[in-house]
């Protein structure tokens, strides 16, 4: 069975279900995760501190390149196991269910809200229906073996491009090291925050944030990375409700100085790419770091995630043909990707499972079931785990 989707689809409701964060969990610097919703706050989440007038102090992004504690690329695929074990727990304290219909990451749900916009990058996913709910994830080993191909392509062609690129990839993770703190700014001393610059710069440890949200009639829950919090986060004993944690969090990116009208097309790109990362969790800020060609940070710029759609709309750069970005459009397309995707799969057959793919060369859009051994495959063990399915079942009764 292979069913497509037509991508000027649209839903008429362009309303998103107020994101509420549910609880959060973490990677640490040895890539062991952790399911503790108060231990990830304690210990994997920071807080951005970056007066303006460390501007002039002149960083450049890419130093310390050579020390970058970086996570192989094949441990680094969104994990949904740790996910499930940290939904189990929450609900085996909560001792119910968390209802929603899809059960997903953050970066799958991008991809999705993102693609009317960027039609030339495929998407593979695979989607199985368990106890009600459709759990959905990437295709990571296509997805790694697509990256390993264009890196190995650029080396051989351009290595000082490729070179470059890494260098650029590494300046996003750099940034974080430099703007952040492991506490609130009052809590550190003088010389940790003067020790940032010359940290070892590392991507394995991660908070996540889990935020029930929705479209529609669609209701989701998503997990995401968050970069660090504004401030402080409000703890639930000073009377704060959860609904607030997720104003405090902030997404941080990098990004080559807009010096050329020209440029201006680029960075828009990136900026609504952000707009839906953020969007989608609810995240209220991002912090751009601007560096130049030699990675020296130039200029450091606060964009709130609701105003990006207005400024996207009233872009009066020379576009040379690049459509402008309209984040409405892109929503009302998600709402109704979402609608007719739980539609097409019956979240109560447990038998079956499907591959969502969109295809970039004939621009297709497509929920195709998977038949024999890849069905056995991703049905026994390789998206849920037993851990998590025997829970749900004890949970049913
Ligand atoms: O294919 C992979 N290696 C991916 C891994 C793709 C997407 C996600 N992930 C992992 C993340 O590391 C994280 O553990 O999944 C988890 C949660 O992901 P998400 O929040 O759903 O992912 P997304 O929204 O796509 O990206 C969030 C961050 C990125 O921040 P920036 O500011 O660069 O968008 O996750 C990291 C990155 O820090 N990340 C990656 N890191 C290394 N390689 C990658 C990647 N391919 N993709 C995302
Ligand atoms: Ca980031």
């Amino acid at each position: 069975m292979i069913k497509t989707f037509k991508l000027n689809s649209r839903s008429e409701t362009s309303s998103l279900k107020l994101p509420k964060e549910v609880f959060s969990f973490s990677r640490d610097l040895d890539g062991e995760w952790h399911t503790d919703d108060a231990k990830a706050k304690e210990e994997a989440l920071s807080y951005y501190y970056f007066p303006d007038s460390y501007i002039d102090r002149n960083y450049n992004l890419g130093d310390g390149f050579n020390k970058f504690k970086k996570i192989p690329e094949a441990e680094n695929v969104p994990n949904f196991a740790s996910f499930l074990k940290a939904i189990k727990e929450h609900e085996q304290q909560s001792g119910k269910k968390i209802k929603v219909d899809i059960v997903t990451f953050r970066g799958v749900m991008t991809k999705l809200l993102t693609l009317p916009y960027d039609t030339k990058t495929p998407i593979h996913l695979y989607v199985i229906a368990f106890d009600g709910q459709l759990f959905i994830t990437p295709d990571s080993e296509y997805e790694l073996k697509q990256r390993a191909a264009e890196d190995e392509q650029l080396k051989a062609s351009d290595p000082e491009k490729y070179q470059y690129n890494k260098t650029c990839e590494y300046t996003g993770y750099k940034f974080e090291a430099l703007t952040t703190l492991p506490k609130p700014w009052a809590q550190c001393s003088r010389g940790l925050i003067e020790k940032r610059a010359k940290k070892t710069v590392n991507n394995y440890e991660q908070y996540i944030s889990v935020v029930r949200t929705g479209i529609g009639k669609v209701k989701t829950l998503l997990a995401g990375e968050v970069d660090c919090a504004w401030d402080y986060i409000p703890s639930e004993e000073n009377g704060a409700s959860k609904n607030d944690i997720l104003k405090h969090y902030v997404e941080l990116k990098t990004s080559m100085v807009v010096d050329q009208p020209h440029k201006a097309v680029n960075f828009e790109r990136k900026l609504f790419k952000t707009w839906a990362q953020c969007f989608l969790l609810g995240i209220p800020r991002v912090v751009y770091g601007f560096r130049d060609q030699k990675h020296l940070l130039k200029n450091v710029e606060i964009y709130n995630t609701e105003e990006i759609p207005l400024l996207l709309k009233n872009s009066e750069y020379p576009r040379g043909g690049v459509q402008k970005f309209h984040c409405v459009d892109a929503i009302k397309w998600y709402g109704a990707v979402l609608e007719w995707i739980t539609q097409n799969v019956d979240a109560n057959d447990e038998s079956k499972a499907y591959k969502i793919i969109y295809d970039s060369g004939s621009r297709t859009f497509s929920l195709n079931e998977c038949m024999g051994d890849e069905n056995k495959r991703l049905r026994n063990g390789e998206i849920l785990t037993e851990e998590f399915k025997s829970w749900r079942e004890q949970l049913r009764g």
